[in-house]
């Protein structure tokens, strides 16, 4: 299987000076770059040929299996959703550990050919890379995609590398520039330009949006909450996990992620006047997602509400409501939705003294002895 066919795109980084920075400086820095990171990749995967990248691949001949880890794993979840509804046909995500520990039950050996796709900011993770000698044993080809990655390249022979590259600790625009990459090349599959073009209108409207409500997190972030949830059905499911993992991060909190209906089910015995629940409100499920959110209002909950158009009845009832107003298919709005996820992260652990571009106990790869 020929190595190390690496498709390049123009180095761009949205690092800071060097100087020294306040605690946050770097990871907030580069969550409100976003805007020039995600146009620059846009121009560039513009003039891209996918074809070697994809050859042989479409989603119609061979289920598209998304793997990653940690945040990646989500990204592989928001990317798996995007592939299905605009491909129509199925796609999965599962964490690398899952392939590596039960590949039988992951990749059954009669089940239909799969195309794995591989997605690492580092490309260095050990379970990827033990993941990516796996399938070579197998001879299962698969593609990768990645920011900082060589090891990842130079096991693969179909690697996207955006080199986004981030200072911080935690993935902020290189998950957002991933997946947004992801569903890009499903849209080029699908010959879908109409959102290719809503993809376009991001970077604009994100910047945009930073100004009015990035100072109205900071202040949210100061009032008091012990405890936080996620909450978002269908592909915003997987955002509302990042958001969680953000807070968890870059704060040292508990955060906890769920299906927005199922937050009923038992987890709302949770709520108080010391908890926090972010909900992801779709369009197509804003009726019933909302209900929610009124619910846990009436039961104590501080309450975030994050929607493309937000009605009365939620802005009088959440304590803070950011509207998006995008005139794009609702899932060429998911990056836009991650952002405020990742900045309540930052924020909440600065309130709380920490200093979230070093976040306790962690660290920017996890490698594995062994
Ligand atoms: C995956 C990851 C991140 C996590 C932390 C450690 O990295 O687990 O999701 O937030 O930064 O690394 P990668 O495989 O995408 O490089």
């Amino acid at each position: 299987m020929r190595v190390g066919q690496i498709f390049r795109i123009p180095s761009f980084c949205a690092k800071t000076n060097g100087a020294k920075m306040k605690p946050g400086a770097i990871t907030l820095h580069e969550i409100h770059a976003q805007p020039e990171v995600w146009s620059r990749c846009l121009r560039t995967l513009d003039t891209f040929d996918f074809t070697l990248l994809t050859a042989g691949k479409h989603p119609r001949s061979c289920e598209w299996l998304f793997v990653g880890c940690g945040s990646s794993y989500y990204l592989a979840q928001a990317a798996a959703a995007s592939f299905v509804e605009l491909t129509g046909v199925p796609a999965r995500a599962v964490p690398a550990s899952e392939i590596l520990l039960f590949p039988q039950l992951m990749i059954p050996a009669e089940g239909p050919a799969v195309f794995p796709v591989m997605i690492s900011r580092s490309g260095h993770t050990s379970e990827i890379l033990k993941t990516a000698e796996l399938l070579r044993r197998r001879s299962i080809e698969f593609m990768s995609i990645t920011c900082d990655g060589n090891e990842l390249a130079a096991l693969c022979s179909r690697t996207l590398q955006l080199p986004v590259s981030e200072e911080s600790t935690v993935m902020t625009s290189s998950f957002t520039s991933m997946l947004m990459a992801l569903q890009y090349i499903a849209a080029r599959l699908t010959g879908n330009e109409q959102f290719i073009e809503a993809l376009h209108a991001l970077p604009g409207a994100l910047a945009s949006l930073l100004p009015v409500y990035s100072p109205r997190l900071e202040e949210f972030a100061n009032g008091a909450f012990d405890d936080v949830a996620f909450l978002g059905q269908g592909a915003f499911y997987p955002i509302a996990s990042e958001a969680a993992l953000k807070v968890m991060e870059s704060s040292s909190s508990y955060a906890q992620f769920f299906h927005t209906l199922e937050f009923r089910h038992g987890p709302k015995s949770v709520v108080s006047d010391k908890v926090l629940i972010g909900v992801l409100l779709s369009e197509r499920g804003y009726a019933q997602e909302s209900a929610v959110l009124l619910e846990m209002k009436s039961l104590g909950a501080r309450t975030l509400a994050v929607a493309n158009r937000i009605t009365p009845e939620v802005r009088s009832s959440a304590d803070l409501s950011i509207q998006l107003d995008l005139p794009v298919p609702e899932l060429a709005r998911l990056v836009v939705y991650m952002v405020w996820g990742q900045l309540l992260g930052s924020y909440a652990g600065i309130k709380k003294g920490l200093n979230p571009d070093s976040p306790s106990n962690l660290s920017r790869v996890v490698t594995l002895a062994g």
